[in-house]
């Protein structure tokens, strides 16, 4: 089909800059969103979550959101509760309202954070474990979560819900070897989570094709996610600067890593 209009949330950030950048190659025609503006991008729309009628007005005649905007590390209750938590309630209402189709939500990998981490030939973790949020944070993912399977089962909205490892340029820890998914990759899961036909709601983990991979990709690739990237290569590196996980430590025993122990926080 021909290009299709994506409103992309949350463009100003880490992924939104590095999905700018990599999904109109796929053939999405982006509108962006943010609370912060972006400086070359005079059409982006500058406004906060909270904002319903801005939320109405930027969705209006897409054919899918892309929904990255909001607190994306630890911090107070009140503030994920308004940014991430009500943020994404006013997000699918506007959606509805408006008629849009289709959500891609930013989950995360926090959603399940406090899942032991799989060792050995421990069996890969699969997409129905429990839900163990290991911040704030995480429980807004959940919540995310949620509030996708309610509108998906009430009011006819798809959601693929993407459980995003770490989406960086480059692996920077030993956990990320496991939970790293390449921006070019990040992009075919994307991609295919815009486009992949009766997704209703859908729940995947984000990541590439890393040998040390901790979960089941099995449902992004049933979208049609074919991840080309691996970790491994930066695993030699890695392992001499900072040592192999260490079962002792309770940084390294579940797979939301620090989150569970001492959760970076958001600067803002
Ligand atoms: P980021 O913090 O770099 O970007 C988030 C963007 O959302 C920022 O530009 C910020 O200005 C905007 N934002 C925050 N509150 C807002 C509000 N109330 N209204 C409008 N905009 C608001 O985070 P990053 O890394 O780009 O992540 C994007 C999304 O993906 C987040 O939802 C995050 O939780 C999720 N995610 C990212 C992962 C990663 O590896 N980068 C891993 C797992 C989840
Ligand atoms: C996340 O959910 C964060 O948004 C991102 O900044 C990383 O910390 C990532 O998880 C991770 O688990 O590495």
């Amino acid at each position: 089909p021909a290009s299709r209009t994506v409103l992309l949330t949350g463009a100003a950030g880490g992924l939104g800059t590095l999905m700018r950048e990599l999904l109109p190659a796929h053939g999405h025609d982006l509108r962006l969103l943010d609370v912060r503006a972006i400086e070359g991008e005079p059409d982006a729309v500058t406004a906060d979550l909270t904002d319903r009628k801005a939320l109405r007005e930027a969705v209006r005649g897409v054919d899918a959101v892309l929904h990255f905007a909001g607190i994306s590390l630890e911090s107070t209750f009140d503030k994920i509760l308004r940014a991430n938590i009500e943020g994404t309630y006013n997000l699918y209402e506007a959606a509805r309202e408006e008629g849009v189709r289709r959500i891609v939500f930013a989950s995360s990998n926090h959603a399940v954070g406090f899942t032991p981490r799989p060792q050995g030939d421990d069996p890969l973790i699969p997409l129905d474990t429990p839900r163990r949020p290991d911040t704030f944070y995480g429980l807004s993912k959940s919540f995310g979560e949620d509030l996708a399977q309610l509108y998906w089962d009430k009011h006819g909205i798809e959601t693929v819900s993407v459980r995003i490892g770490s989406c960086f340029p480059e692996p920077t820890s030993v956990r990320m070897l496991s939970v790293w998914m390449s921006p070019d990759d990040g992009a075919r899961l994307f991609h295919a989570a815009l486009t992949a036909e009766d997704v209703g709601h859908t729940v995947v983990y984000g990541s590439s094709a890393n040998t040390r991979l901790w979960w089941d990709l099995s449902s992004a690739r049933a979208l049609g996610y074919a991840p080309r990237d691996d970790s491994e290569r930066y695993a030699e590196k890695l392992i001499a600067e900072q040592g192999e996980l260490d079962p002792a430590n309770p940084d390294h025993a579940h797979i939301g890593g620090h989150f569970c122990t001492n959760p970076p926080l958001w600067p803002h």
